[in-house]
């Protein structure tokens, strides 16, 4: 009997906290978990954890994960050796694309996949081969105006910068709640306590949100916004800092800012306040106080990408960094240099070359939007899509209109899912390939280094050996790749283990062969808490990859999204729209099957204003019907004053009470699903992003 301590990060969402795990080896072989701590040793997390690293040992231990492909016969599932699998996939899909064309099988690739390198560098192994233009993922439900925003005005859709918390004198926060999410598209491990230190060095919080969240809870100022409407805000505090002389010239080569001035002149805060429900005077006063600050941060997300004017947002964030001087400057906004640098060795991506077939919606980085992902199987017709591949996602909890994607996926041919569990989406498949479990391979993170609030890089160590006959995620795309070659006759070409393609990515990198520090993944390796690479620094001028190689202020393709903007009508102010949240004790859909995370109060009602209630003669903790354009759900009400009149709140991932569903604990809470709500249809148009956020709903006794 051994015990052995093993120090790597959790990355089941994007702070990537320090672990300290602890097991046991017995006699006979097997190795239990004993503890996870946080690693007080990691110079960015501290010692931070949150319930779900703790939950690691629940995954490992879940009944109720696959070990084995499972292939469906009838309604029953049946375990099949791997080789198996791989043939009976390939001769599936090259039989689809040779009756129906290649664009007959699509993929969707879900949020995991940015959280498992296997995952990252080897998914197009096979993907690739499938040479499909329906290629969807999670981008789309997500953070796609964020990379399209990038895209147009720094060149690449990854160079987003980050704000420098650790330095800043006023954070602005709209649509994003880091004390529930840990924060994303910045990496920052114990958020709380630094937005607590912006307030404690004299500096301010400011959130923005329909909802009081926790985050704006500790906010020295909380606005109410109303949803989807934060665009026309943040043009009023665009045109404020313009008309009263607020903007500061950066360092930066910048083209097009005269176009951007003469183009919102119109937006000015009083123009804009009906639209939000934001007093002209408190947006004005917000535009002077951020102004006033030395060093200040603009920062949106979530809330603001996933609705209609998603992309406007993310633009009027970038431009009201810019203006103040904020933007490539410490205590502002900052890019990353990271140990695996991939805006250095990619190109900077494309957008529109392409449309979908049914409602051309344009694609970005050859995906589309996978709010159409149901309508290209539905609507018959050459390009039709008859076979899917899943890989780490799902689409059924977490894209828009579930309920009709479910009626998609049973009209199809054959689908394939790479995941563990039987739940919502991999129920339809015929075939589901089981990868080990985070704990059991190792990982290095390229995302979320890119994404940090400091400069840091760490190579994570498997903690428990792979279990005999188990395959990795890029094992299993290795499988595929070569019994889709065999099958084709397509030419392969060898590739490498995942650590050895970092090792590479690494010594190119900015710490790499030619530089002093000489990072090799050996090196790495040899600093299990982690190494700091230093603080953010400005570097945005010589990372730009713009064609005129400065910041392009005024996009054509966002200055003519202006239009349909100034055409949207004045909301009416009676409608009640519904929005989403997060909990830490939840990650998206995938981690409701752990008592750990799931038990004492239910965490899964609507959030509804008391008046709100009372006027429907509603009373708190009632059940009640909520209904929109696509579906009706039933779900408990509970009476919050956290929310903004008007608007009701849902956190997506739950409703698995859906037949079939194999996870025995989320099944006992199911909950429901706020996308058996939201709408197709709506959408930030100019991305494809769905606008998941202000979507119109009727709520009644159920
Ligand atoms: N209404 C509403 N909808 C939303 C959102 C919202 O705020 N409101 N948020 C959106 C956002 S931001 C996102 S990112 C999406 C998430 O949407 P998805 O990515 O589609 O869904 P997840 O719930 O993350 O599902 C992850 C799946 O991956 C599996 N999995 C976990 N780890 C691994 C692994 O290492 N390998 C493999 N192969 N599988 C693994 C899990 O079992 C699970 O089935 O949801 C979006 N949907
Ligand atoms: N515990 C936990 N952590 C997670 C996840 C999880 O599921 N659970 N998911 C991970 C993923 S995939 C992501 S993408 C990140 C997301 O991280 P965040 O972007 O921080 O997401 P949320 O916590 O959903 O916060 C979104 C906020 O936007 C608000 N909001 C909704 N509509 C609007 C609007 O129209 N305008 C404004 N201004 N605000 C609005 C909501 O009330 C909510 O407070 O979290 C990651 N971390
Ligand atoms: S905040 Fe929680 S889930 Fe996220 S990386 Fe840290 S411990 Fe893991
Ligand atoms: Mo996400």
């Amino acid at each position: 009997m051994t015990k052995t301590l093993h120090h790597r990060a959790c990355h089941l969402c994007e702070a990537i906290c320090g672990l300290t795990i602890e097991t046991q080896t017995e006699a006979d072989g097997s190795t239990r978990i004993l503890s996870i701590k946080g690693d007080a040793q990691d110079s960015f997390s501290r010692g931070h954890i949150c319930p779900k690293a703790v939950a690691l040992q629940d995954i490992q231990n879940d009944p109720d994960r696959l070990h084995q492909p499972m292939r469906r016969v009838g309604n029953e599932w049946q375990a099949i050796e791997w080789d198996e699998a791989f043939a009976l996939v390939a001769e599936r899909l090259s039989g689809i694309q040779a009756r129906h064309g290649q664009n007959a099988v699509a993929v969707y690739q879900g949020n995991p996949s940015v959280h498992n390198y296997g995952l990252i560098t080897h998914s197009n192994y096979f993907l690739g081969q499938l040479k499909t233009r329906n290629r969807y993922s999670a981008t789309s439900v997500d953070q796609l105006p964020h990379h399209l925003t990038s895209h147009l005005m720094y060149g690449h859709g990854l160079l987003i910068p980050i704000p420098d918390i650790d330095h800043t004198d006023f954070m602005l926060i709209l649509g994003g709640n880091p004390l529930a999410s840990n924060g994303s598209i910045m990496t920052v491990p114990d958020v709380e306590k630094r937005l607590k230190a912006i307030k404690a060095r004299g500096g301010r919080l400011v959130v923005v949100d329909p909802r009081r969240s926790e985050t704006a809870a500790i906010a020295d100022q909380h606005i109410f916004v109303r949803p989807g409407q934060d665009a026309a805000l943040l043009f009023g505090v665009l045109t404020t800092l313009f008309d009263e002389g607020l903007t500061r010239t950066g360092h930066l080569p910048v083209e097009g800012l005269d176009s951007v001035r003469e183009a919102v002149a119109g937006f000015t805060a009083e123009a804009m306040s009906a639209r939000c429900g934001v007093p002209a005077e408190t947006i004005r006063q917000l535009a002077r106080d951020f102004a006033a600050a030395d060093k200040a941060v603009c920062y949106g997300r979530m809330g603001v990408s996933t609705q209609a004017f998603g992309t406007l947002c993310q633009w009027l964030v970038q431009l009201i960094n810019l203006v103040t001087g904020n933007l490539d400057r410490e205590g502002g906004v900052l890019c990353t240099e990271p140990a695996v640098d991939l805006v250095a060795s990619t190109s900077g991506g494309h957008f529109n070359r392409w449309q979908s077939r049914v409602s051309g919606l344009p694609e970005y980085g050859g995906e589309l939007p996978v709010a159409a992902l149901a309508e290209e199987m539905l609507t018959e017709g050459e390009g039709q899509v008859r076979a899917l591949v899943t890989v780490a996602g799902n689409p059924v909890l977490s894209t828009p209109n579930g309920r009709q994607l479910e009626q998609a996926l049973d009209g199809l041919e054959f689908m394939l899912s790479i995941d563990f569990y039987i739940n919502e989406t991999t129920r339809y498949a015929d075939l589901i390939l089981p990868p080990t479990a985070p704990l059991e391979h190792d990982h290095y993170d390229t995302t979320f280094n890119l994404f940090a609030v400091r400069n840091v890089t760490r190579f994570n160590e498997a903690v428990l050996a792979k279990p005999r006959g188990a395959l990795h995620d890029w094992e299993i795309f290795v499988g595929l790749a070569k019994a889709f070659a065999a099958r084709t006759g397509a030419e392969l070409k060898p590739t490498m283990a995942p650590d050895q393609m970092i090792d590479m990515g690494l010594r190119f990198g900015p710490y790499g062969d030619r530089s002093e520090r000489k990072l090799t993944l050996a090196a790495v390796r040899e600093h299990p808490h982690g190494l700091d690479l230093g603080a953010l620094k400005p570097n945005l001028a010589a990372r730009l990859k713009t064609a005129s190689k400065a910041v392009e202020a005024a996009p054509a393709v966002l200055l003519a999204d202006l239009q349909r903007f100034a055409a949207q009508p004045v909301p009416k102010g009676d409608e009640l729209l519904l929005i989403g949240r997060r909990h830490v004790r939840s990650n998206n859909s995938w981690m409701h099957n752990y008592h750990r995370l799931v038990k004492g109060k239910p965490r899964h009602q609507l959030l509804m204003n008391p008046a709100d209630l009372d006027r429907r003669g509603l009373a708190d903790g009632q059940r009640v019907r909520v209904r929109s354009r696509v579906g009706v759900i039933e779900v408990e009400v509970a009476a919050s004053d956290e929310m903004m009149a008007g608007v009701v709140s849902l956190p997506h991932g739950w409703g698995h009470a859906r037949p079939g569903v194999q996870m025995a604990i989320a099944s006992e809470q199911p909950g429901a699903s706020a996308n058996d709500l939201t709408d197709e249809r709506q959408l930030d148009s100019l991305s494809g992003n769905a606008a998941l956020n202000g979507v119109p709903v009727e709520v009644e006794a159920a």
